[in-house]
């Protein structure tokens, strides 16, 4: 045995200690022990033979040694512009009541690490654990609780396995990247002086960080990777990683009148429609695509998608789209995903990872089931400045990673001016990914070298920073001199290289044919009539069928006896062809069952998607017994596509950007979100006005996101009331969304199918404001035949009033659950001089729909707009201009409902339930006046 070999740290100080205590008295150890020390020559084998080294000491080394690995980043030179790091009284071995000398008179092995074999003593074992752990760069993987992971770490660092030289690098090859990522900058400051564009310079290493990555994950033949990344170094990024030509970014800084004046494809007047509001974006926020080019078919897929200002808000989005690119959805049962195959590479700003929501609430998802992506690669592009705010007014915390730490990323703080270690936290982090298919963050510390953005002074906030920084060489002269140092190159090499880069770029700009070069996004025009002429109906021999199998639970499942009965009730739901016995969760998985038939894959998300917020839709059974799940829209025999379906965690704004990654992606497929109330939307509200609502127009994306947000007064209060559907209708506009409000399970049954069968012919986000009460309500149920031969009806006019149209007077509209607060309150068959008509699609607007209603009816005297969300809420605001346009002066038109108010509703039930009942009993009076009541507005148009 010999003790400095065999025992190690504080295993060996044990030993030591057993060691003497059996000297002094052999029979305080017990036997084994006795036996193993009587064979044990201490002098031989190396251990003091008399004087062993104190307990203490060795604890010391052992408890200094780990205090380096777990805070030596706290002594890393991270600033490049020299900020001395705060250190740590824990990493001195006086703390630890170990001196230099006694560390020199201990042996190296007292601290075990793949290094000990290649040095002396303890003294220099400590040495190289400073050199690794508190140089330029910080490993921070303490926070990770998986030993496996924590060890794999330590001995990645330790072993110096990633770093140049053990791994080479090509120093050349990097000098000209650095050059080309200077030049380029250079060039455009040079030529476009005070034009934004965001420069990288300061951390220009994220393009070789980028690089060493791509690389990698091109070996290991992952096919998608995709790059989200908010404004700074996106330039730099697009020209280089993404291999966006000069030529057209060049064009775009030049701002050259389009001088488009038609769209191919479409007729001139729609064509100059779309131009008139066609918006273009600006260049530092636009996407790029590029596909590697490979000896062999590499197929793979570099993406960067744009992103609206709003830093963060592509984060989720590029989760999802790395999401659905690894997910497999064209057979049926559950989708399979891949973690190999795509790979999300998410740059943050450092006062943006800290300060945004959106990536707390992103990072949550990153272990899920449904959002796993097999791991992020996250740089945080640390330039130690947000806009003007320093880092103590931006964020509580040290490290601007420190958010990453809860959810056991590792992390590696490295200083952007050592391009050697930059490239080593690229592979350290690829290589971790790979291994353990979880989240890397590589936080790069650099400098911003000029203002927020070129036409700013930033010596009006920091000017001491920026005295620093004016001083300081470039990450490339500083490679440069390396070489030069190393004997790699000769001193006149480097300029020569940034001579050749600026004369490519000047012959770029020369030669430059802006409209040709000038290539932006168009929106591609909807196919002319594709919604109307959309089959959705589906034979009831079909629906029959496939309802049977819903139904069909395995053998010895055993259900709640209380949805045992409620599967007995549904078992007749479609016995007759015309008894109305199918309600709004049954059609619900009519549709989606056919559609699955149909061959198209669905996705649905949302808080308690499964169960249902209402208890109503139940997409997955808990056998009683065994807790096991049943989904049956995953063992659905006719099925010939995936249904996937996953409760998300508690956000609106990461899931809805997830899902909008995801449906852009994927857009063949169905993908829906459902929020748990209506007014949560709200907490995404950016999504919906930065994505989708609007990147048609700015990006020329086309997603077809659904939404189903729960709508309607039934006296909850202020909340769980109200989708806010003024939001979305005045968000709507050109072709950029449709929003329905519909009252029977037939026409959501009809509306998804129509959905489903327009994702390619013309896709276009879906909002639909989905019932509570209205889930069980006998007037909501449909028959088997409204679904075997019925079709989405924009508007549903008054069944009874057709059939005797002299007789109206008053035409009232409206949508939504106060239908049938209005048909059911007794007062229609004592005033047959109204009729009732629904708008089930408010946007676009049912004109074409409505004109019809409105000639039908020949005594007619007014016409009202009736809705029970105050009137600066619901669709009165909107859908008034369409209506008066429609109605031409022909009748008055009055709005009949609550006054404007701040709150959405009223905050007691009682209270609702009197203003519902007046609300109702004005609308059928037809001798109400303006006066009388507070629900009439002040005004007839
Ligand atoms: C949600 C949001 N709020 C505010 C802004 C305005 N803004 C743009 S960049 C920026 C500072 C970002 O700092 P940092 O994240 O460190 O990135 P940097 O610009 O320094 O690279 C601010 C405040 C924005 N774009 N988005």
């Amino acid at each position: 045995m010999n003790l400095w070999r065999d025992f190690h740290g504080l295993n060996a100080g044990y030993v030591l200690e057993l060691y003497e205590r059996y000297r002094q008295n052999p029979d305080s150890v017990d036997a084994a022990t006795r036996a193993s020390f009587s064979r044990w020559t201490p002098a031989v084998d190396g251990a003091p033979a008399v004087a062993a080294p104190a307990a203490d000491k060795i604890v010391g080394t052992v408890t200094l040694a780990q205090a380096i690995r777990t805070y030596g980043h706290l002594a890393a030179q991270l600033d490049p512009l020299g900020t001395p790091p705060p250190g740590d009284p824990s990493l001195e071995p006086t703390t630890h009541g170990v001196t230099e000398e006694d560390l020199r008179r201990l042996p190296a092995s007292l601290i075990d690490g793949p290094f000990v074999e290649r040095v002396a003593n303890a003294l220099e074992a400590i040495q190289t654990l400073r050199a690794i752990y508190s140089s330029t760069t910080g490993y921070d993987y303490g926070h990770i609780r998986v030993p496996e992971e924590r060890e794999w770490l330590r001995l990645a660092a330790e072993s110096g396995r990633f770093r140049p030289p053990r791994d080479p690098i090509n120093p050349e090859a990097l000098l000209e990247r650095l050059t080309q990522v200077e030049a380029f900058e250079h060039f455009l400051h040079r030529m476009f002086p005070g034009k934004i564009r965001f420069s990288l310079e300061g951390l220009d290493m994220i393009v070789p960080i980028l690089d060493e990555v791509i690389g990698e994950a091109a070996e290991a033949r992952i096919h998608n990777i995709l790059i989200g990344m908010a404004h700074r170094g996106r330039l730099n990024v697009l020209a280089h990683v993404l291999n966006k030509p000069y030529a057209q970014i060049l064009a775009e800084f030049k701002d050259l009148t389009r001088g488009r004046t038609r769209l191919d494809g479409i007729d001139q007047a729609a064509g100059d429609r779309l131009l008139a509001s066609w918006t273009g974006y600006v260049k530092y926020h636009m996407g790029a695509r590029r596909a590697l080019k490979g000896g062999e078919p590499l197929n793979v897929v570099v993406s960067m998608p744009p992103n609206p200002s709003h830093v963060e808000s592509a984060y989720p989005v590029v989760e999802g789209m790395a999401y659905a690119a690894g997910t497999q959805a064209d057979k049926p049962g559950p989708p399979r995903f891949d973690p190999t195959v795509s790979l999300p590479i998410v740059i943050h700003g450092d006062a943006a990872f800290p300060g945004q929501g959106v990536v707390a609430e992103t990072l949550n998802l990153s272990r899920l089931p449904g959002y796993h992506t097999g791991g992020t690669i996250h740089v945080i592009a640390n330039n130690q400045l947000g806009y003007t705010t320093n880092p103590k007014d931006a964020r509580s915390t040290l490290y601007a990673s420190d958010l990453a730490m809860g959810f056991e990323i590792p992390i590696v703080h490295v200083n952007a001016d050592d391009p050697e270690a930059c490239i080593e936290s690229a592979r350290l982090a690829f290589a971790y990914r790979t291994k353990f298919q979880k989240d890397f963050l590589i936080d790069l510390i650099g400098y911003r070298r000029y203002g927020h953005n070129e036409g700013d002074e930033p010596r009006f906030t920091q000017p001491l920073m920026y005295e620093k920084i004016e001083r300081h060489l470039t990450v490339k002269e500083l490679w440069a001199t390396t070489m030069i140092t190393r004997g790699l190159i000769d001193g006149g090499w480097p300029k020569k290289l940034m001579q050749n880069r600026m004369q490519a770029l000047q012959r770029v700009l020369e030669s430059l044919h802006p409209e040709v070069e000038l290539v932006e996004p168009q929106p591609k025009a909807p196919p002319p009539g594709a919604a109307r002429r959309v089959q959705t109906a589906v034979p009831a021999q079909r629906l029959r069928e496939l309802h049977a199998s819903l139904l069909r639970a395995p053998e010895g499942f055993t259900l709640h006896p209380k949805l045992e009965r409620a599967m007995q009730r549904r078992r007749t739901a479609l016995a007759n062809l015309d008894e109305p016995g199918i309600d709004w969760a049954t059609a619900e998985q009519l549709a989606f069952a056919s559609i699955l038939e149909d061959g198209i894959a669905i996705r649905l998300t949302g808080q308690d998607v499964e169960r249902g917020a209402f208890g109503q839709r139940h997409a997955v059974f808990h056998d009683m017994k065994t807790g096991k799940v049943f989904t049956p829209l995953q063992a659905l025999p006719q099925a010939k596509a995936a249904f996937a379906v996953f409760n998300s965690p508690l956000t609106e704004n990461a899931a809805i950007g997830f899902e909008y990654g995801y449906n852009v992606q994927e857009p063949g497929r169905l993908t829906i979100w459902e929020a748990q109330y209506g007014d949560f939307v709200n907490g995404a509200q950016m999504m919906i006005d930065e994505f989708v609502a609007s990147a048609r127009a700015k990006w020329g994306q086309t997603p077809s996101l659904v939404m189903l947000l729960p709508h309607g007064y039934e006296g909850k209060g202020p909340d769980h009331s109200s989708a806010r559907l003024e939001r979305f209708l005045e968000l709507a506009a050109e072709t950029n969304m449709r929003i329905a409000n519909c009252t029977t399970a037939a026409q959501y049954f009809h509306l998804l199918r129509r959905q489903a069968a327009l994702l390619e012919a013309d896709p276009q986000p879906l909002v639909v404001l989905t019932p509570k009460s209205l889930l069980r309500h006998p007037l909501a149920r449909s028959s088997l035949r409204d679904l075997a031969e019925g079709r989405f009806e924009p508007v549903i006019d008054d069944a009874q009033a057709r059939q005797r149209p002299e007789e109206v007077r008053r035409l009232i509209l409206c949508s939504g659950k106060v239908h049938v607060d209005l048909v059911t309150s007794g007062h229609g068959a004592e005033t047959p001089a109204i009729a009732i008509t629904r708008v089930e699609r408010l946007y676009p607007f049912p004109a074409d729909d409505l004109r019809p209603v409105l000639d039908r009816y020949p005594k007619l005297e007014s016409v009202a707009w009736v809705q029970e969300e105050p009137e600066n809420m619901g669709a009165w605001i909107s859908i008034r201009p369409h209506l008066g346009a429609l109605i031409n002066g022909r009748w008055p038109l009055r709005y009949i409902g609550r006054p404007p108010n701040s709150s959405p509703t009223e905050g007691s039930s009682a209270r609702h339930a009197t203003n519902q009942r007046t609300l109702v009993e004005h609308a059928y009076d037809l001798n109400s006046t303006i006066a009388e009541d507070m629900f009439i507005s002040s005004e007839e148009t």
